[in-house]
């Protein structure tokens, strides 16, 4: 089983600031903490992180017939992307969207996502565990499908 995880714009800052929304962790412990869930489920993963829509779509594009399942945080493009929203579903694998906070608590920008309208479920305002549900839903749902 092989699982893509696609992180959005800036949570490679995280860390750096607004810690009681996001944390006092950095990425390069988020990354850490995701390999090992990923490691936990007997799951091969590639962490992927971009600060670009494009690069996003093309990371989604590039994973039809070489990736068994998507994770995504898409960060402020959630609110915003139709781009990714059609790739995830041209691609059609099955995904899960994963927000650090919680969203439906916070300004009324961020009570749209448009990314969500693609994943079979979405986790929100658990922190790095948000990704362990994430990733532990997908090694469920694809054993059995
Ligand atoms: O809660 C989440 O995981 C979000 O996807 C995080 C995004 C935000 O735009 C979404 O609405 C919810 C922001 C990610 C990066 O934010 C940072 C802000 C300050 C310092 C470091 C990272």
């Amino acid at each position: 089983m092989k699982l893509l995880v696609i992180n959005g714009p800036n949570l490679n800052l995280l860390g750096i600031r607004e810690p009681e929304v996001y944390g006092r962790e950095d990425y390069a412990a988020l990354v850490a903490y995701i390999e090992r869930c990923c490691a936990e489920v007997g799951a091969e993963c590639k962490v992927f992180q971009s600060n670009h829509e494009g690069a996003i779509v093309d990371e989604i594009q590039a994973a039809y017939g070489a990736y068994d399942g998507i994770v995504i945080n898409p960060a402020a493009y959630t609110h915003t992307s139709v781009a990714i929203l059609d790739a995830l579903k041209a691609v059609a694998l099955p995904a899960v969207e994963v927000h650090l906070s919680d969203v439906s608590k916070r300004e009324d920008f961020r009570q749209i996502s448009y990314v969500g309208k693609a994943c079979l479920k979405t986790v929100v305002g658990k922190g790095f565990a948000g990704y362990g549900e994430a990733i532990a839903f997908l090694a469920a749902y694809l054993a059995q499908n």
